[in-house]
């Protein structure tokens, strides 16, 4: 079954826009669940990887992929890009299905995630794979880095925005909380930080580890544009990143209340499905069954090459 589109939000703007904004929409649901399917085979194939908080962010990296980020799929790396940092570097299996979703890697590619030698590994390396800007992993870093690519793009004149995605457990770290101070002393507002609350740390909620409440005026009270949202609705997830990149003013955060597992019931919500957990075959097919998959699509997936 595919995943609910998320309506457009009334409008005043003639039908026809209104037409293209909601095949703009199914787009990015094709390719968020696409995002889904691919991480969950890569996860699969490695025999170990972190699915809960790979699925709980495919909608954010579909609507970052498959629409913010100005990246062109004949030269990636072009000095004028923006750029994406995955902080919560566990979510690689999603990445690399980001990428593979919207024409960037062959999807093939997936299947040697975390194998010697494949670019595709279990953290993003950035000698291994150059469309990430950064090897990330260490939960902290990531953001850290981002900032300083913003201040650097600033300082070279280039008017590419720089986005990165955290997790929540990682927001316990306080490099994370140096860097938010930074950042709003720069006033970097060609930064973008997502957070993909998913309320689940590795074993347990963030509340009962070390909660992090109240998050949206912790992030206001450091100076930062802050917005929060349904993290699983393509619509309201593009009229944020739109309204962070019209606030000139500082850098922005788009706090997503996302569902770590989404889209595969038997994942949803449980720390088991965190990580690095192998995934079994009887529910790799489940898995991709609820994804929507037929079962000779799945057995192809599953056992083909
Ligand atoms: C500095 C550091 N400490 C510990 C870890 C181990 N670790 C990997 S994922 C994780 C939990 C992260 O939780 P969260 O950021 O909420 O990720 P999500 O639920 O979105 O997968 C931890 C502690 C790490 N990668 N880096």
């Amino acid at each position: 079954m595919l995943p609910a589109v998320a309506l457009p939000h009334r409008s005043p703007e003639p039908l026809s826009f209104q037409g293209e904004h909601l095949r703009r929409l199914t787009a990015l649901a094709r390719i968020a669940l696409e995002i889904r399917r691919l991480s969950l085979v890569g996860i699969y194939h490695a025999g170990s990887g972190h699915p809960g908080g790979s699925l709980s962010c495919a909608d954010i990296l579909a609507a970052l992929y498959g629409a913010e980020l100005a990246i062109s799929p004949a030269e990636p790396q072009d000095e004028g890009r923006d750029r994406f940092v995955l902080s919560k570097g566990h979510a690689a299996p999603a990445l690399y299905a980001a990428w593979a979703a919207v024409g960037l890697l062959d999807p093939a590619q997936v299947k040697s995630l975390r194998k010697l030698g494949s670019p595709m590994q279990g953290h993003p390396h950035v000698l291994d794979a150059p469309l990430a800007e950064t090897s990330t992993g260490s939960l902290g870093q990531g953001f850290s880095a981002a900032i300083g690519m913003a201040i650097g793009l600033r300082h070279r004149h280039i008017p590419a925005r720089v986005y990165t995605l955290l997790g929540d457990g990682e927001l316990q770290e306080g490099e994370v909380w140096e860097g938010a101070m930074c950042a709003a002393h720069y006033r970097l507002s060609n930064l973008c930080a997502l957070i993909d609350y998913n309320k689940l740390q590795s074993d347990d909620l963030n509340a009962n580890i070390m909660g992090l409440e109240p998050l949206a005026d912790k992030w206001r009270a450091f100076g930062w544009h802050v917005e929060e949202l349904d993290g699983h609705d393509l619509g309201a997830l593009l009229d944020a990143l739109r309204r962070a990149s019209e606030h000139g003013k500082g850098p922005s955060v788009l706090i997503c209340n996302t569902v770590k597992g989404r889209g595969v019931p038997f994942m949803e919500g449980k720390p088991h499905w965190h990580g690095s957990v192998k995934i079994k075959e009887d529910e790799i097919f489940r898995a991709l069954a609820a994804l929507g998959m037929g079962e000779d699509e799945i057995r192809e997936a599953v056992h083909g090459g």
